[in-house]
């Protein structure tokens, strides 16, 4: 969803009651003080490694905590409310995860191998990621949604050695498909095994409580986030270990989180927000934090709150449109008092729902611009700044986002243009797994790190989103690339010919519709539609699936053969083409 036009007089407007007084007590003080003095090489001595020179996340995250004065914290809060509700100090995920390491090593699994890690969202999810840390091997996390074309296209770009996942997923897994993987580990697996599976609980209740991380470098991989773009299918963004020190000094400055915090997070590891933020951040500050299994649900969110009293809390605006849609009766019955701050991810997020969320809370949510690629918030709104609503906010102390030209030279106030990032920030990613020439891409304006979004920026600095320059779909949050969507869609039987659109949606951001001229012998009908969308559904994933087809005798593309999203876009407003003189006969 686009922001307010760049021309609207009200873009300005300060809003009072978000003014803070000036004594605020939040971890970052001072903004434009800490713009003229702050430096990343501080944050380092925040660390072990910068004494030692040993570095392994999961030294930093958990082992130096259950050595001190947090060993009896709990780092993990966890409640399915159904079967479990557990708690894990960070002593007790020192021992699960060196159990987990153990269980990896004896299969062989060695440092920098990938490991495919394809839960629901339980704590062995989060042991299974750390525990792979641990012996220097690279997480891949997966979703738990993606289906078989989805795990086939992410498990074999990375070549992943072993797969952590449950006998119910695993039928997901396409196993000829995928000759460099070598095992899998299955969690609640029951009965019998085959030669190439290792039960989880059998395996981790022989394994020893103590294993020494693997000790690496600042420049080693951390983990692979797969993520979409405008072409091509999903691309491995790898990140190193020394992005820590970039999630530690956000989750401190802009999630404002402290020891005392209880901090919920409701994104998935499967998706950046569910690592850097769900993970890393917190736990490199020894905070506790919350996680929830089991699907969105608005009265168990605000039980949530209520029953861990949740004072930080980190979410994405399609999930405060859709409390926000569910009414205002359901959070009455809870207690909510216990909220500070609330931060925002993932889309823009509309007045409406900032003002709604304001109401229910007393807090209105910050912005926090970022992406799987910047593996950390770049632009935020902050505690002790004021911001403006509807405003993505200002760059991160000692990063530097600006709008730019194609060529690369900084536009004035109010002008529409290109996001980008000045490179060198601690979490950039490091590579494109296997692909140097997709890395290259972001680079393509020379000296920036180009972020596919636009923006402008007003004349106190700060930073309003706009919109993707390309097809990149958000949907729900959830970043979506047409091609996988498209390429999904051909290979049903009764699908010529498919081109994908992100449509505007007023909860889930935008919807994913999709434009299809049929095979010879196939009739227009809404029962093929639902056919052809349940079958994007089995294949991919659920949130890629098209809630809108519109059947059409052509699909336009160029001569060259893309297809012009851009006239799929202009013939769902209903609006004319415009020039289509590049487009094929
Ligand atoms: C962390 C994450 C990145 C894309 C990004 C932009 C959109 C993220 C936003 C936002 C407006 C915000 N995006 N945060 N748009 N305001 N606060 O979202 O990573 O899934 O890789 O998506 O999401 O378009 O380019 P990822």
């Amino acid at each position: 969803m686009a922001n307010q036009p760049v021309d609207a007089p009200s873009l300005l407007t300060n809003v009072e009651w978000e003014r803070k007084p000036p004594s605020i007590d939040a971890n970052l003080k001072d903004y434009a003080e800490a713009c003229r003095t702050f430096r990343w090489e501080d944050v380092e001595r925040e660390f072990d490694w910068s004494r030692t020179g040993k570095i392994n996340i999961v030294h930093e995250a958990i082992d130096r905590h259950a050595a001190g004065t947090r060993r009896d914290k709990v780092a993990l809060y966890y409640t399915d409310y159904d079967t479990r509700d557990e708690r894990y100090t960070f002593d007790d995920l020192k021992r699960h995860t060196s159990k987990f390491g153990h269980v990896l090593k004896r299969l062989g699994v060695k440092r920098g191998d990938r490991v495919g890690i394809f839960l629901p969202r339980t704590p062995e999810l989060y042991v299974a990621i750390l525990g792979t840390h641990r012996i220097g091997a690279i997480p891949v996390p997966l979703f738990e949604a993606f289906m078989e074309q989805a795990i086939q296209d992410r498990l074999s770009d990375s070549a992943a050695i072993a797969c952590v996942t449950t006998p119910a997923l695993k039928a997901r897994i396409p196993r000829p498909a995928l000759p460099a993987l070598k095992h899998l580990i299955l969690v609640g697996a029951g009965g019998t095994l085959a030669a190439d599976e290792v039960g989880y609980e059998q395996a981790m209740a022989g394994a020893p409580e103590w294993l020494e991380p693997e000790w690496l470098t600042k420049d080693d991989g951390l983990i692979i986030h797969y993520t979409s773009g405008s072409t091509g299918k999903s691309k491995g963004a790898l990140h190193r270990q020394y992005a820590m020190v970039g999630h530690y000094q956000t989750a401190k400055w802009a999630l404002d989180l402290r020891d005392e915090d209880i901090y919920w997070c409701t994104a998935d590891p499967g998706w950046v927000t569910g690592t850097s933020y769900g993970i890393y951040g917190p736990w490199t500050l020894g905070v506790s934090s919350v996680v929830i299994g089991g699907r969105f649900d608005p009265d168990r969110w605000y039980q949530t709150i209520q029953k861990y009293r949740v004072s930080m809390w980190y979410s994405a605006p399609t999930a405060y449109r859709m409390l926000m849609s569910a009414g205002e009766a359901i959070p009455k019955p809870y207690d909510l008092s216990s909220l500070r701050h609330i931060c925002s991810v993932g889309e823009p997020l509309n007045p409406e729902a900032l003002k709604w969320m304001k109401k229910i809370t007393g807090l209105a949510p910050h912005e926090t611009w970022w992406m799987t690629e910047t593996g950390m918030q770049i632009i935020c709104n902050y505690r002790s700044l004021d911001f403006k609503i509807g405003c993505t906010g200002k760059p991160f102390p000692g990063t530097y986002a600006t709008v730019v030209d194609d060529q690369g030279k900084e536009l004035p106030p109010f002008e529409l243009g290109n996001l980008v990032v000045k490179p060198g920030w601690p979490s950039m990613m490091k590579a494109i797994w296997n692909n140097p020439a997709k890395f290259d891409e972001y680079f393509r304006i020379p000296g920036w790190y180009v972020s596919g979004d636009t923006a402008m920026k007003d004349a106190d600095g700060y930073l309003w989103y706009q919109g993707r320059a390309d097809d990149v779909i958000k949907t729900a949050g959830e970043r979506v690339g047409p091609f996988e969507v498209e390429s999904a869609l051909v290979a049903h039987p009764a699908v010529a010919e498919a081109g994908v659109i992100g449509k505007p949606d007023a909860v889930r951001g935008q919807i994913i519709k999709a434009f299809i001229a049929l095979r010879k012998g196939h009739e227009p009908s809404d029962a093929l539609k639902q056919q052809i969308a349940g079958f994007v559904k089995t294949n991919l994933a659920a949130h890629a699936a098209p809630r809108e087809i519109a059947f059409v005798e052509k699909v336009p593309k160029t001569r060259s053969g893309k297809i012009m999203r851009r006239v799929l876009r202009a013939w769902d407003r209903g609006e004319p083409v415009g020039d289509i003189s590049t487009m094929e006969e």
